[in-house]
């Protein structure tokens, strides 16, 4: 598409919107104008292509397409089954999955339909057998009670929140918390690294039914070939949650051992972090997990929501060209430079660095919360966001560690060179930032203090450093 084409889309679209809700078409053009200002290094945070963005605002939105391609709830579907499976098709070749569901609306749903289906697969339960065979109406108030009770209850090995996981995996503000009795492996001490013995020693004493790996905060590679290993000596299914790292195993940066498809019974991902697709989920798996995956709606998933699919399908066929590739390795050279950058002025990273797209800096070495520490870096323009480290005294509230990531930045075409400048940002915000008090003088984690002078300077450093890189060249509002 012409840089002119995709100005004149935007530009149409937004003086349409404007004509009936002009604060809503103003609210859209600002959200551009940030975007285009900040420093943006959240790590699950990415900016998706042209294409994809306007593959979305359609007319697909208006159709409702229960069930999956072929086998709908509702007639017409023809057109949905066409963009569901093309998004399926492209999502198999590029990870070399044998099943691809593309529906799911988020991370948390697509771990979602990957529980129901290894519950449903795995559970002895002659009332589940009996609701499958859609028999619903043979079930007493007994089956229904056996089903509830053999459902629950069943355990899940995943890895603790303050040592990278993620709350979808057992823990208690999500509904997983709830359902299964969880328990985590941390990361050794020493290295803040996963310590494999330690995994297998867990499963062997907890004999989990699933064994999840996967992360939101953990700044090195897991070996998914030994995971699989450790599965299969206690029984468990092997499910993998590679929401943060997708897009480094589509560019092929993850290989062989470190790749989840070949290893894991079931993959869960999100599309819209390093993968750069719409906002919205994905499971991946073998032909035994396939026919539970696809009942994920009306099972746990609202109706599908067919424009993300379509733009689904268009950022996955991006991800299957040769270019992607080049990117998701400058993801992780960028984030080594950042980390490289920061260790060389004295910041304490958790394990020493890293080899996939985030750092997790723990600012504490710095005097400071998580929560100062972010809100000082927001105050200088560096968007960024707190983060538990492990064994964190400072809770999942406070924390003690800010998590930044690459993928945004390396989208921009921002390299080494900026990473180092962007290394000297933050350590100078970190640096110069002291804890407050709070109202009665006691030492506060939320309060701090920094010269405002020193957050506009860095603010200003900031914006010059993303000038030579625009964000959505092709795109003038005019
Ligand atoms: N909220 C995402 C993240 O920031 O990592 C994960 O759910």
């Amino acid at each position: 598409m012409s840089r002119n084409a995709e100005s004149t889309a935007f530009r149409s679209a937004l003086e349409v919107v404007r004509g009936v809700e002009p604060r809503v078409a103003d609210a859209i053009a600002a959200e551009l104008a940030d975007q285009r200002e900040s420093l943006k290094l959240i790590a699950s945070e990415n900016y998706a292509s042209p294409a994809t963005l306007l593959a979305m605002g359609n007319w697909f939105s208006d159709k409702y397409a229960e069930g999956t391609v072929g086998r709908r709830f509702y007639a017409g579907c023809q057109n949905v089954d066409t963009v569901e499976a093309l998004a399926a098709e492209h999502a198999r070749e590029l990870f070399g999955a044998s099943h691809a569901y593309v529906q799911p609306h988020s991370g948390i749903d697509a771990n979602l339909v990957a529980f129901w289906a290894i519950l449903a697969d795995r559970v002895e339960s002659p009332a589940l057998r009996k609701a499958q065979a859609r028999q619903v109406n043979d079930l007493t108030e007994a089956d229904w009670f056996a089903l509830r009770r053999e459902l629950g209850n069943q355990r899940m090995l995943g890895m603790s929140l303050d040592a990278g996981g993620h709350l979808t995996h057992g823990f208690r503000p999500n509904i997983s918390g709830k359902m299964f009795d969880q328990r985590s492996y941390g990361t050794d001490p020493a290295t803040g690294r996963i310590d494999y013995d330690r995994v297998a020693e867990a499963a062997r004493e907890f004999k989990p039914l699933i064994l999840v790996a996967g992360y939101s905060a953990y700044p090195r590679k897991v070996n998914f070939r030994i995971m699989r290993e450790i599965a299969d000596s206690v029984g468990a299914t092997f499910m993998v949650d590679m929401a943060h790292f997708a897009g480094l195993v589509a560019g092929k940066v993850f290989t062989g051992d470190f790749d989840p498809v070949p290893h894991a019974h079931i993959v869960t991902t999100t599309t819209h972090k390093s993968l750069r697709g719409p906002r919205g989920g994905m499971v991946l798996c073998g032909p035994e997990l396939a026919d539970q995956v696809d009942r994920g709606c009306p099972m746990v998933l609202g109706g599908p929501l067919p424009h993300v699919m379509a733009a689904k399908a268009v950022a996955l066929a991006e991800a299957r060209r040769p270019d992607f590739a080049g990117y998701a390795q400058r993801i992780v050279d960028n984030a080594q430079a950042l980390a490289d950058g920061l260790l060389r002025r004295g910041a304490t990273l958790v394990t020493g660095g890293t080899d996939n797209h985030l750092v997790l800096i723990d600012v504490s070495g710095y005097g400071l919360t998580g929560r100062q520490a972010e809100q000082a870096l927001l105050d200088s323009g560096i968007v960024t966001n707190r983060n538990s480290v492990p064994q964190d005294p400072n809770g999942a509230w406070y924390t003690s560690g800010i998590r930044i990531g690459t993928p945004a930045l390396t989208t921009r075409g921002l390299g080494a060179a900026e990473m180092d400048a962007t290394a000297e940002l933050i350590h100078t915000v970190l640096s110069q930032t002291t804890p407050g008090t709070g109202p009665d003088g006691a030492p506060s984690k939320a309060k701090y203090v920094l010269d405002p002078a020193v957050a506009e300077s860095v603010g200003k450093q900031a914006a010059d450093l993303l000038t030579p890189f625009p964000l959505y060249p092709s795109v003038d509002l005019g």
